[in-house]
C-alpha cells in the first residue's frame, strides 16, 4: 500500500478518528494559548483556559475566528510559530483589506502536500501517472498544493500553471498527461478548445481530473467527463487552512472526504453560531489541529453545506461534506477568482461614479460571464458614443487591474437601475450551481 493512501486513518472507526482529534485538539489549544496572544485574549474574554478543553465535546466553548479577525491581526497577529520557523506564505486573490496572508512552517507544507497526495490517490493516481497542474502558481494555493501532492505520490508533474490554452493542450497530448488539475471552468474551456481542434475523448490521454476552488454543478461534471473522457473529482480547501486538500472526492463521487486527522469540521447556524446536527445545512467551521504557523481554531469559512458521517461505499469513514451551496457573505467567485462587490465600488468611486451598479454573473458554455452595469451620474451623462466607449474602456481597465479578471462594462443612463426599498440588490447571479 502506498504511503499516501492511509487506510488506517481514511478507513478508521469513528471512535479512532475521535480519539485522534481529542488528543490533537487538547495540545493545539494549549499551543495557541501559549503562542497567539490575539486568540488567548479571545479565550479570556469568553472566560476559558486550555484546561476547559478536554475533548471535542468542548469544542463549542472556543471562540470563533472570522475573516474580520484575520484583517485585524494582519499580517503577523495570528502567527503560532516563531517567524524564523516559517518558510512560506500563500495568499488569496482578494485585494486591499481583504487579502489573507497564510504562513507555513515546513511541517505545515508537508501536511498540506500530504492532503493533496491523498486527493490524487483517491482519484486513482499512482507514481506511474503524469499530472498536469494547470491551477495558478504563485500566491494562489492551487498550483503549489497540487504540485507538492503530485511529487509526494511520485507522479511526473507538469507545472504549466494557468493560461495559454493551446500550450496546455500541447503538453497534455505530447507528454500523455493522465491527470489534469485546474478549476472546473478551465477544464470545461480546455475541453471545448480540444473539441474545436478535432480531438475526440479517445484521442485525449487524460483519465482523471481534480477540479475545485469554485462551485460547480453535477451537470458541469457530466459535461466535462464526456468531453474529456475522464472521471472528474471535486477538491475543496481554502488558503486560511492550507489550500486545496482540506477535503477530496473519491471514486464514489458522493461528497468530499474531510481530512479529519488534521481538520475538525462543524456546521453552525450562520446567524446564531449554534452548532447544528449532522445533515443540517449551515456554515462550515474548521479547527486545524496540526498546523503550526497559522493555527486556525473554529475558523468560519462562510461556505454553506452539510456533513454526512455515514461510511462511504469506497470504504472511507472520513466525514463527507456536500458541495458548498453558496457563501454566507457577499464574495463572488468568478472564473475561480474571488470578487467582492466592495472592490468594484472602490474602482467606481475613484472614477467619479456613484455606487449605483449591478453585477450580473451567468455561466454560458461552462464559462462564467461577468457584466458590470453602471449608471452614469447626471453630470457625466452624454449621448456622445465615442465618449461613452472611452469611459467604458477606462472602467473595464480599472476593474481588470483591481480584480485580475475582465468584466464587460455597460454604462447606463441615470436612474435606469431599479432602486430597492430594502437592501440594494447589487449581484444577480444566474449561474445554476
Ligand atoms: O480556492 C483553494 C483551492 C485551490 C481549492 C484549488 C481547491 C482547488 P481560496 O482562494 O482561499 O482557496 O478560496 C477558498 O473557495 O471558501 C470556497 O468558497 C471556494 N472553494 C474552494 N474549493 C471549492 C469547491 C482555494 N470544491 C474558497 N467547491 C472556499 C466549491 C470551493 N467552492
Amino acid at each position: 500500500m502506498e504511503r499516501y493512501y492511509q487506510e488506517e486513518i481514511e478507513c478508521a472507526s469513528r471512535e479512532r478518528i475521535r480519539e485522534i482529534q481529542d488528543e490533537k485538539l487538547v495540545k493545539q489549544v494549549r499551543r495557541v494559548w501559549e503562542n497567539v496572544p490575539y486568540y488567548r485574549k479571545k479565550m479570556e474574554e469568553k472566560g476559558i483556559t486550555p484546561e476547559d478543553i478536554r475533548s471535542c465535546d468542548d469544542l463549542s466553548k472556543l471562540p470563533f475566528l472570522s475573516k474580520a479577525d484575520l484583517r485585524d491581526s494582519y499580517p503577523y497577529g495570528l502567527l503560532g510559530a516563531p517567524l524564523e520557523d516559517c518558510v512560506r506564505i500563500q495568499s488569496t486573490s482578494g485585494t486591499t483589506g481583504k487579502r489573507v496572508v497564510a504562513f507555513y512552517t515546513q511541517h505545515d507544507i508537508d501536511l498540506w502536500e500530504d492532503c493533496c497526495a491523498r486527493a490524487i490517490m483517491a482519484a486513482g493516481g499512482t507514481r506511474e501517472d503524469v499530472v498536469q497542474v494547470s491551477y495558478g502558481y504563485g500566491l494562489f494555493t492551487g498550483g503549489p498544493g497540487l504540485n507538492g501532492g503530485s511529487h509526494k505520490v511520485g507522479c511526473l508533474t507538469i507545472p504549466t500553471s494557468s493560461g495559454n490554452t493551446d500550450r496546455q493542450i500541447m503538453f497534455i497530448m505530447d507528454l500523455s498527461a493522465t491527470i489534469l488539475c485546474c478549476t472546473p471552468s478551465y477544464a470545461a474551456y480546455l475541453g471545448e478548445r480540444m473539441k474545436e481542434m478535432g480531438l475526440t475523448p479517445e484521442d485525449i490521454p487524460l483519465k482523471a481530473g481534480i477540479f475545485g476552488a469554485e462551485a460547480w454543478s453535477e451537470e458541469m461534471r457530466q459535461d466535462i467527463q464526456k468531453t474529456l473522457g475522464i472521471k472528474a473529482y471535486d477538491i475543496y480547501g481554502l488558503t486560511e487552512l492550507s489550500g486545496p486538500g482540506v477535503a477530496f472526492e473519491c471514486s464514489a463521487q458522493q461528497g468530499m472526504h474531510i481530512n479529519e486527522d488534521h481538520f475538525i469540521a462543524e456546521i453552525i447556524d450562520p446567524d446564531t453560531g449554534e452548532v447544528l446536527p449532522d445533515g443540517e445545512q449551515g456554515e462550515l467551521v474548521f479547527t486545524a489541529i496540526d498546523k503550526e504557523a497559522f493555527p486556525m481554531l473554529r475558523y468560519r469559512t462562510r461556505d454553506i453545506c452539510t456533513l454526512n458521517r455515514e461510511q462511504c461505499s469506497c470504504g472511507r469513514t472520513l466525514v463527507r461534506m456536500a458541495k458548498p451551496k453558496g457563501r454566507s457573505d457577499d464574495m463572488l467567485i468568478i472564473r475561480g477568482v474571488n470578487v467582492f462587490p466592495s472592490q468594484i465600488e472602490t474602482v467606481l468611486l475613484k472614477q467619479g461614479y456613484a455606487t449605483t451598479y449591478q453585477i450580473v454573473v451567468d455561466r454560458v458554455n461552462n464559462t462564467d460571464t461577468f457584466d458590470v452595469q453602471v449608471e452614469m451620474t447626471p453630470e457625466m451623462f452624454t449621448d456622445n458614443v465615442g465618449e461613452i466607449s472611452e469611459r467604458q474602456k477606462k472602467l473595464a481597465d480599472g476593474l481588470k487591474s483591481m480584480l485580475g479578471i475582465k468584466a464587460k462594462v455597460s454604462l447606463l443612463a441615470p436612474r435606469s437601475i431599479q432602486r430597492s426599498e430594502g437592501k440594494a440588490v447589487r449581484v444577480i447571479d444566474r449561474r445554476k450551481i
